[in-house]
């Protein structure tokens, strides 16, 4: 695999009209969890990609587990348990700038993960491990699975990824401060949004945030600032590397996730830095311009379509 992640997905409820949950009666099912969104996106652009997970032993679940193995993502690490029902959530549209998630998923299959799913060959053929601040958000046994599978990925000198993933409903502010914290300092590339940063150290300015995850110990930070870009810094450079901007917003859910499959591929292959955080930023973008948390993940063609199609505009 060029990449393993780990982490929780549900069947997704997403309404068909715009406006308050309780008056929404009729909804599409498909599916979302941000480790399974990236892992699809890496693997629509390409590359080999492994996703441990654990689902029901439900209709949900068996949906689940056809639907990421159809996009191309290998899901042979993917347990079913037999005491614990898939995850579900559904999302509350207001407008596209204001949109809520309502989980159901407190005890569900995912949330049972032990560090026993963490299989030591799986991690270490990988060159990067990918881990987001929702699954140790779970339970204490998915916090215990993550620092199992950090442990072998540094034994194995494997590249921890750290997207925080700040998901205020699942925890604590104290404990995942605590906790996200603790993984940006086990981790070699951390991703975080400026309003993550900000709440994970309480500073305000992305050079003081920037600087400051670096000195955790991270080699590299790239700090995301919306439709605006992503700065990265290391320990000798930081830059401002400016998104290209979309039209229409349909739907920014998901843009997180495409922004770090866009990020990843790119370093996997070969690009520079500033070339790999400029696909991040284009990969995000166009997948703010569909409904959905993964529909917009774009394949290469789809990717340097939208690109060209830019630069040409920009002329
Ligand atoms: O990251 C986009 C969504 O698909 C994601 O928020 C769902 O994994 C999810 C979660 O836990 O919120």
């Amino acid at each position: 695999m060029d990449v393993v992640t780990i982490g929780e997905t549900m069947v997704l409820f997403t309404p068909i009209t715009n406006g308050p949950m309780r008056y929404v009666g009729q909804f599409t099912r498909s599916f979302g969890g941000s480790e399974s969104n990236f892992a699809i996106g890496l693997a629509r652009l390409g590359h080999k990609v492994g996703w441990i997970s654990r689902v029901g032993d439900d209709e949900f679940g068996r949906a689940l587990i056809s639907f990421v193995r159809g996009e191309g993502v290998d899901v042979s690490y993917v347990s079913v348990d037999e005491s614990a029902q898939t995850g579900v959530f559904f999302k509350e549209i207001k407008t596209e700038q204001n949109i809520s998630v309502y989980y159901y998923r407190s005890g569900s299959a995912a949330s049972r993960m032990s560090p026993d799913l963490i299989d030591e060959d799986y991690i270490k053929k990988a060159r990067y491990l990918h881990i987001s601040g929702i699954t140790p958000a779970l339970s204490d046994s998915c916090y215990e699975t993550v620092h199992k599978a950090i442990d072998i990925a540094k034994k194995h000198k494997v590249q921890v990824i750290f997207d925080p993933n700040v998901r205020r409903k699942l925890w604590s502010e104290e404990r995942a401060r605590e906790v996200l914290i603790e993984l940006v300092s086990r981790s070699d590339i951390v991703l975080p949004g400026i309003t993550e940063a900000e709440f994970m150290f309480g500073d305000k300015g992305p050079e003081l945030l920037g600087k400051k995850i670096l000195t955790l110990g991270a080699k590299l930070v790239v700090l995301k600032v919306g439709a605006k870009g992503a700065y990265y810094f290391t320990d000798d450079h930081h830059e401002l590397v400016p998104s290209i901007k979309v039209q229409h917003v349909v739907d920014p859910v998901g843009a997180g996730d495409g922004f770090a499959a866009g990020f990843i591929s790119g370093l996997l292959d070969g690009l520079t830095t500033r070339e790999s955080v400029a696909r991040g930023c284009a990969t995000g973008a166009i997948v703010t311009m569909y409904r959905g948390d993964f529909e917009g993940l774009p394949t290469k063609q789809e990717l340097l379509d939208f690109t060209s199609d830019k630069a040409v505009d920009d002329v």
